[in-house]
């Protein structure tokens, strides 16, 4: 595979942007080689600037459940485009946005339109402190929510003691606040909560851990989790930035049936464009400025372009069938891997929520952030590297998911079973 331009441009980027990317995942720290630079994507297709094709299953991380450059959004986008790219004033189409995603999450009566999923998760766990009068929050190893300075926290020694900086730049005094637990570990929740409750506002989680690889809650967690913070006044946040309408329509709260009090959305909602989403019940809502004393804001929150592609994403998933086509895709799709590896005699355990999934190269059961780190990276860099080789375009690091879309046909993913068999032969 020819990638002289790639190598050119990203000798050239390195030059003006930090590590030549403007996130780190893209630049292939994980799999090692030089990171692909695209030059445009249509359907489950994308292509590299030196001319190759490849079967897409990063789909920018997430947003594009469409596939690349659907004709119903592109149309959409052009026309909102002469009409203004943004006023800083509201409009109608925040109100239809609004609406479609409270009907698809009725456990929130209200949402905030933001610009990434970073910017929700902060503004949620600032408005669940400023509900509940309470400064400490609870995430899990391994759930990443973005890049605010709270959320970048690992565990300090002990459970309940306080959080460590897992940045430079973090300060200690901001880590002290977040007790970051073991994932699926109720136990360890119950313990924490029953010593620290009046202190803790929140409890944020991802309901499936797509930064881990494509983690599963226990049937119990999340039962256990919606108790345990009912009983407390505790704010239950679901990160559904990545779940939201990938798991299924109504996100991975529909699919395992628990109603958290707040929700973050991002990625799907935005089709492709910037936008992020916090909500909730409307006691808790009404607390954000202007209506309540929690600021939060945004120069191009709602703006008229990320809000048009949202909605055209949105119609275009809530006709009957699309998730029942997006299900069966991603079945032969499992089916096809699991069968490949063990035809191969290579070690997979694969895991899947809706339209999200990873294969991780183990022979142990993937619960949490350390059984995930278990995973033979090298063995998984050098299936990486096979698959880009023969067209086939998965995230450049085991702890990713990788996702499938409307415009994958069966001939992409008996490409893509084909080439795991070959490349798994050879591991
Ligand atoms: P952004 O700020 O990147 O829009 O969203 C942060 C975020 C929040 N919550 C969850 C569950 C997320 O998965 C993310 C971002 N996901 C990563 C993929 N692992 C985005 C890719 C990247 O960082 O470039």
């Amino acid at each position: 595979m020819i990638i002289k331009k790639s190598r050119q441009l990203y000798k050239k980027a390195i030059s003006v942007i930090p590590g030549g990317v403007n996130s780190p995942v893209r630049a292939y720290k994980a799999v090692g080689g030089n990171p692909l630079f695209i030059s445009h994507a249509k359907g489950s297709k994308i292509y590299d600037v030196d001319g190759n094709t490849y079967v897409d299953y990063v789909l920018s991380w997430g947003p594009l459940i469409l596939g690349h450059s659907h004709p119903r959004v592109v149309k959409s986008l052009k026309m909102a485009a002469e009409k203004g790219t943004s006023y800083g004033a509201p409009t109608e189409l925040e109100i239809k946005l609004a609406q479609m995603v409270l009907k698809a999450y009725p456990s929130m009566d209200k949402v905030r339109m933001v610009n990434s999923g970073t910017e929700a998760t902060m503004s949620a766990i600032r408005v669940a402190r400023g509900f509940t009068g309470r400064d400490r929050i609870i995430k899990f190893e391994g759930c990443y929510h973005g890049h605010a300075d709270g959320l970048l926290v690992k565990a300090g020694s002990g459970a309940t003691t306080f959080g460590v900086p897992d940045s430079p730049g973090v300060p200690r005094a901001y880590a002290r606040n977040t007790i970051t637990l073991p994932f699926n570990n109720l136990a360890a929740v119950k313990d924490v909560i029953e010593k620290e409750w009046k202190n803790i506002a929140c409890v944020i989680l991802e309901p499936v851990v797509g930064n881990i690889g494509c983690v599963l809650p226990r049937k119990r967690f999340l039962e256990g989790l919606r108790k345990l913070t009912k009983k407390y006044g505790i704010v239950l946040i679901f990160d559904e930035v990545m779940t939201g309408f990938r798991v299924s329509y109504g996100g991975a709260q529909a699919y395992y049936g628990i109603e958290p009090d707040m929700t973050c959305l991002g990625k799907v909602i935005g089709g492709g464009l910037p936008v992020g989403a916090y909500g909730g019940k409307a006691e808790i809502m009404d607390m954000v400025a202007p209506e309540g004393p929690v600021y939060q804001a945004g120069t191009l929150s709602g703006n008229p372009l990320a809000m048009t592609a949202g909605i055209e994403t949105l119609k275009i998933l809530s006709r009957k069938n699309t998730y029942n086509r997006l299900f069966s895709s991603a079945e032969a799709l499992e089916e096809g891997l699991k069968d490949a590896s063990k035809k191969a005699g290579v070690k997979t355990k694969f895991y899947r929520a809706g339209t999200m999934f990873c294969t991780y190269f183990t022979d142990k059961e993937v619960i949490d952030y350390t059984t995930a780190r278990m995973a033979d990276t090298e063995k998984f860099a050098r299936f990486f590297k096979g698959m880009l080789d023969r067209g086939i375009y998965l995230a450049p690091s085991q702890f990713e998911a990788g996702f499938i879309s409307l415009a994958h046909r069966d001939r992409d993913i008996e490409k893509t079973v084909r080439a795991a068999y070959e490349v798994m032969r050879r591991l």
